[in-house]
């Protein structure tokens, strides 16, 4: 059966009659000189691609004899590339970018794929594989293309004993018991899909770190992932336990500025690098939610960091630091203290540290305004941290497409150096001058058949790693070619899914957290409602913390006679947002308690307007459902049936969400429900 296993790397032969037969004239032979592990795998790739495509074997040769090859290398390693003069066109493309151009080989016609690096054949091999997949000419190419950020890492919070925290589509892929001897043809088939969509990180462990992975037992296992992902340029990162040096190394402390805990980090990563010679570096959540860290000893969090910054230096490692803490040291708005415990520390990182910072300063919801950290630490390389699991986003059953979410964090404007300091331009070091750059996604896969649970799921993390490489990209052409690539090119299809595709966030928002409500979900799981959920030992463990609905009205003020995290952004910002009458209603609930008659730009009240974006987003789920069913019969059934009873599901908690939500404001706003809308059941 199709159970999606071969994600968007589909090589089915070209149906379209008259492509296809351009494709095939196109394509005679494959060149490819020099030979190392990458350009070998760029050479399997583009032959089983090819083959499948074209429908007809395509011979590989290690030189030139036809008309219509495909030549792919690199100066150094090809004497026809070097033949080409490219010099000065791949200067500008650094270590991973590349060329596919139409070219004249020794007079012979030719689609050259050419980088600097082995990497970069194989990026610009996947880049030539997309074109054919999605059906488009490649009879006249001059395509360059080069990442905008240069650490695009995936994030697993999987951990040793294989459940993954967050993960919605079974256990983690990471066989620690049959490794390092038994290598699962998954682990080559992950390398392959991230390297096809140029994800060069993995962070293998959960941020909620188990310190034995550290262990000799494991570091074994760690290096035969890194040597089995090593050939795809994916680099592997392992998250650190801060109190390591107690629990492993049997100190009586973990204090960064203690010498004998300097001394521990060295020396265990030296070893580190003793298995794994190209080992990234380290991920660290430390002072928060109860994870060890430095704040344990009195110092902050650059202490933390920068010793082990300095561990991993020598080698070239980095050390990328979250900002995602909080605690109960801070009541009256959680959504400050990251601000407030980083912002000050600007500046006295060390070279090889990226701050992580959440896209949102509360935690992944569906919609949160970007993060105020954002452009506030000039000095400081901040990285992204998406979350592409969807863990407050309906978890393994929802069909939510995720890029429109990454875009409108990406293009806000944090006004930083005045207008158009977008957040992609702080991330890809444009806005301050950062060569070190990076961001992350928190993983979604798992060992379900189809990798990541829902099919549509594959749409997130193939999103991700494309807009990590171009944040330019637009929604709708990355779901343009994912389905293309995934499913078909029948445009029967392709146009409706599509459009159903970009509607899908803000419909799940709509019938979750719309208005800008947030942190709604039930306790501790945070898969359904729970806006009555109190009296958890937390105050900000509560959703009535986030909501705060009372008589008069709804929302978290956090203007100046509220909490006044509004002061945390860059005035213009602070415009945008101080004023009721201002303030985008996608933010409105996010920064003001608003009165339950205030008149709304649609002319309602906001209490109607409330039950309006609830029966909405159920409507849009139902619209979807619709869609769906008029593509029966243009795809696989065994997919496409999944997908419907998925729909199913979220078409029933969509009115769940609904439902529970609209009666319990209701216990506050006291006003009936609007007329025309459908009623709770
Ligand atoms: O989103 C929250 C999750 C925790 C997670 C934490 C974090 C890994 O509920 O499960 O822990 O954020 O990002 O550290």
């Amino acid at each position: 059966g199709d159970d999606g296993y071969r994600l968007w790397q589909r090589y089915d032969k070209v149906q379209d009659a008259e492509k296809l037969k351009n494709y095939q004239q196109s394509v005679s032979e494959l060149v490819i000189e020099g030979n190392s592990p990458t350009l070998s795998v760029a050479q399997k790739e583009l032959t089983v691609g090819l083959t499948g495509l074209l429908g007809k074997a395509v011979p590989v040769s290690q030189r030139l004899t036809q008309q219509s090859a495909v030549v792919a290398g690199t100066p150094a390693n090809s004497a026809l590339i070097a033949s080409l003069n490219l010099a000065e066109r791949l200067n500008s493309l650094g270590d991973e970018g590349y060329l596919i151009l139409t070219a004249n080989t020794n007079g012979k016609k030719s689609t050259v794929i050419a980088a600097n690096t082995d990497i970069g054949v194989l990026y610009g091999s996947f880049h030539f594989l997309r074109l054919l997949q999605t059906q488009q000419s490649i009879s006249n190419l001059s395509i360059a293309s080069a990442p905008k950020i240069k650490h695009r890492v995936l994030n697993h919070w999987d951990n040793l004993d294989r459940t993954v925290e967050r993960g919605y589509a079974g256990f983690s892929l990471w066989d620690w018991h049959k490794l390092p001897d038994y290598i699962d043809q998954r682990y080559i088939d992950y390398a392959r899909a991230n390297a096809s969509i140029g994800i060069n990180g993995t962070v293998l462990t959960n941020v909620n770190a188990n310190a034995l992975v550290l262990t000799k037992e494991y570091l074994v296992k760690v290096a035969a992932l890194a040597d089995a992902f090593r050939p795809y340029g994916l680099r592997v990162y392992l998250t650190a336990r801060f109190s390591a040096p107690i629990e492993l190394g049997g100190l009586k402390t973990a204090d960064p500025l203690d010498p004998q805990v300097q001394a521990w980090w060295k020396d265990k990563t030296e070893e580190i690098y003793s298995y794994v010679p190209d080992f990234g570096g380290f991920l660290v959540k430390a002072n928060s939610e109860g994870q060890p860290g430095p704040q344990n000893y009195g110092r902050n969090h650059a202490d933390g960091a920068n010793m082990l910054a300095d561990a991993v230096a020598p080698r070239g490692g980095i050390v990328m630091w979250r900002a995602f803490v909080y605690d109960d040291k801070e009541p009256d708005d959680r959504a400050k203290q990251a601000y407030n415990e980083f912002k000050p520390l600007d500046g006295t990182f060390r070279k090889n540290v990226l701050v992580q910072v959440k896209n949102g300063a509360i935690d992944f919801q569906p919609r949160e305004p970007f993060h105020p950290l954002f452009g506030a630490m000039p000095q400081t390389p901040i990285m992204m941290e998406f979350q592409i699991t969807q863990e407050y986003l309906g978890q393994g059953t929802h069909l939510a497409y995720l890029s429109p979410l990454f875009k409108e964090v990406l293009t806000s404007d944090t006004y930083a150096k005045g207008k158009g300091s977008t957040v992609a331009k702080v991330i890809d070091g444009t806005l301050d001058n950062h060569t070190l750059t990076g961001i992350a996604g928190v993983s979604n896969i798992g060992n379900d058949r189809n990798w990541t649970g829902h099919q549509f799921g594959q749409a997130n993390w193939y999103s991700f790693g494309r807009l990590a490489w171009d944040h330019t990209l637009s929604s709708e052409a990355i779901a343009d070619e994912w389905l293309k690539m995934t499913f078909t090119n029948n445009n029967q299809f392709v146009a409706p899914v599509k459009n159903m595709m970009l509607g899908s966030h803000e419909a799940l928002v709509n019938y979750m957290t719309p208005l800008g409500l947030h942190h709604i979900m039930g306790w501790s799981h945070h898969y359904g409602p729970g806006p009555w959920i109190k009296d958890k030992h937390r105050a900000d463990w509560t959703s009535v913390y986030y909501h705060r609905a009372d008589e008069e009205g709804i929302g978290f003020d956090r203007t100046a006679t509220g909490s006044n995290a509004i002061a945390q952004y860059f005035p213009p910002v602070q415009k945008q947002f101080r004023v009721i009458k201002k303030c985008p209603e996608k933010y409105l609930l996010w920064f003001h308690h608003v009165k339950w008659n205030r008149k709304m730009d649609s002319g309602r009240i906001l209490w109607d307007e409330l039950c309006h974006r609830y029966s909405g987003g159920v409507d849009s789920v139902r619209q979807m459902q619709q869609t769906w069913n008029t593509v029966q019969g243009l795809i696989d059934q065994e997919r496409f049936d999944q997908v419907q009873s998925f729909l199913k599901i979220q078409e029933k908690e969509a009115k769940w969400w609904r439902d529970a939500c609209l009666l319990y404001f209701q216990t506050f706003s006291k006003r009936p429900i609007p007329q025309d809308l459908e009623k709770p059941a």
